[in-house]
């Protein structure tokens, strides 16, 4: 089986087969110069970016073409955070505005993106007046667009042209019986096409669309919704043709249903996957094609770094007052990302990586001996720039990271409520630490620069070790450090079974 060049360019693997095909794999190389361009400010494409820039999602495709079992698009609440869920709905013109607004209040901004709140590609005229007015605005800022690919073989070339480098087709099945489970429906040539017929046809298009795009140089990532007992065990093959049609990345990402949201599978009960049993799926789909672990899974009108939506700053009665100055904003910008890149380049000469060779986490072994028995969960509270600089209290979401004698890397996102939220959630209080803890279940420590008391001490009664020692050190330093000392200190008996067995 052949590889694609992209595909060639991101392996991380020096080994001379691959585990799951048997074909043989080049050696790990640097990206292409106009790939690494391309991804190297973008949070979703580059798991190092991620820490370091923003995204905003213009809503301005209010309609969609298929139905999905796990979406509600009238649910509309500023708490919200999954896709197909805004608080305004834009004209392109209040679109443009909005873009050029927050570029010059986050000037980390490199990335513009549509992501509904229905599908972009049903809604062409809007998206793409929209796409046209950044990119002759803020030619600084990269076009990205998520799409359910029903249409997406009619303006793959119109996508490529403008130019938008970026596409994400969200592919959840390739057997039709599966697919029909997951969208009953697709509107197709004026008329409603329901079961497996109609998803047939989109996994068709969703194929050609790939295609195309992959022939115009745009970077595809594929978003897979995992789904317990519908489609977890069929995602290894939608991976093996995704990777050999050249996407760029995969990211599968589990189902959100609660019952609240109104959702098809949300009200008949069915559970999204367990993380442990995402990891098992990623980890098998892991090998010639790069896995996306940090995705936030964001409304379609998000804004700022990945989880940390500043959308509520950015309403459109706000922005209609705020005049701004354009050009001096693009200064600003390309300023930060200057510092940024110098940055970057520092920390990775200081932890001795002197060349990035991927913008995806690769095993970096601690600079320590072997002593771990077993891969270990720590989690961190961040709040960006790839640092350890989140308050336990004010965390909404958690880092987790795995580390063994064989590296560190990130395997996951954990949404939690946010402990200290002013006095409004005084009262709940407690359920929301119960709620936090159980979140980090399974993690040997929590990394944060501060921690209260009440939550200290719930974690540590849930077996977790609190650890403020490592503020404001790069994550992946101060979990390795964690890593090397908490044998030493008996923390966690079960990181040196030696040890365990010197003290039984
Ligand atoms: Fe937005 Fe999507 Fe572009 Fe990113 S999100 S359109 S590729 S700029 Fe990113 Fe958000 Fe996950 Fe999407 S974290 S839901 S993968
Ligand atoms: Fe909702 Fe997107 Fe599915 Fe349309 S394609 S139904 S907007 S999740």
């Amino acid at each position: 089986m052949g590889l694609t060049p992209i595909n060639e360019m991101i392996l991380g693997g020096s080994g001379p087969t691959c585990s799951r095909t048997g074909c043989a794999r080049s050696p790990r190389r640097e990206l292409a110069g106009d790939i690494r361009e391309k991804i190297k400010h973008h949070p979703c494409f580059s798991e190092e970016a991620h820490h370091h820039y923003a995204r905003i999602h213009l809503a301005v495709a209010p309609a969609c073409n298929i139905r999905c079992h796990y979406c509600n698009r009238k649910y509309d609440c500023a708490n919200e955070t999954r896709p197909g869920v805004v608080s305004e709905r834009l004209t392109p013109a209040q679109a443009i505005k909005k873009a050029l607004v927050v570029g010059a209040a986050i000037p980390q901004l490199s990335v513009v993106g549509i992501a509904g709140p229905g599908e972009p590609l049903a809604n062409p005229q809007r998206t793409f007046a929209t796409l046209r007015g950044i990119a002759q605005h803020a030619p600084d800022l990269r076009l990205c667009l998520s799409t359910n690919g029903l249409r997406l073989p009619e303006y793959a070339e119109e996508l490529a042209q403008l130019p938008v480098d970026h596409v994400t087709i969200t592919m959840n099945a390739l057997d039709p019986a599966i697919g029909s489970q997951i969208h009953p429906w697709v509107f197709w040539h004026g008329r409603r096409l329901t079961g497996a017929r109609g998803a047939q046809v989109l996994i068709e298009q969703q194929q050609e669309g790939l295609r195309q795009l992959v022939r115009l140089g745009v970077l595809v990532k594929i978003n897979s919704v995992m789904i317990p007992g519908i489609n977890d065990q069929h995602l290894q093959e939608v991976n093996r043709l995704v990777t050999r049609e050249g996407a760029f990345v995969h990211n599968i990402l589990p189902l959100i249903a609660q019952p609240e949201h109104g959702t098809f599978f949300g009200l008949s009960g069915q559970r999204p996957p367990t993380p442990a049993e995402l990891t098992t799926v990623q980890d098998a789909c892991s090998g010639d094609i790069a896995i996306m672990r940090h995705c936030r899974q964001c409304r379609a009108d998000a804004v700022g770094l990945l989880g940390q939506d500043r959308g509520a700053e950015f309403d459109m009665a706000t922005i209609e007052t705020m005049e701004v100055d354009y050009q001096a904003a693009r200064r600003r910008r390309a300023e930060v990302r200057k510092a940024i890149e110098r940055k970057q380049l520092a920390d990775r000469q200081n932890s001795g990586m002197e060349v990035q060779l991927s913008p995806w986490r690769s095993k970096k072994p601690p600079q320590t001996p072997a002593i771990a028995a077993l891969p270990l969960l720590i989690a961190v509270a961040t709040r960006g720039e790839g640092l350890i600089n989140g308050h336990f209290g004010e965390a909404s979401e958690f880092l987790i990271y795995e580390v063994s004698s064989q590296g560190v890397r990130l395997i996951g996102v954990r949404k939690t409520e946010r402990y200290c939220a002013g006095p409004a959630n005084c009262a709940q209080r407690e359920e929301i630490l119960s709620r936090a803890v159980r979140a980090l279940e399974g993690c040997t420590a929590v990394l944060c620069t501060k921690i209260g008391f009440e939550p200290w001490r719930a974690l540590e009664a849930a077996g977790i070790v609190p650890n403020v020692e490592q503020v404001d050190l790069p994550i992946e330093q101060g979990v390795e450090a964690v890593y090397r000392e908490l044998p030493r200190t008996g923390d966690d008996q079960r990181l040196d079974p030696t040890a365990a067995m010197a003290s039984a």
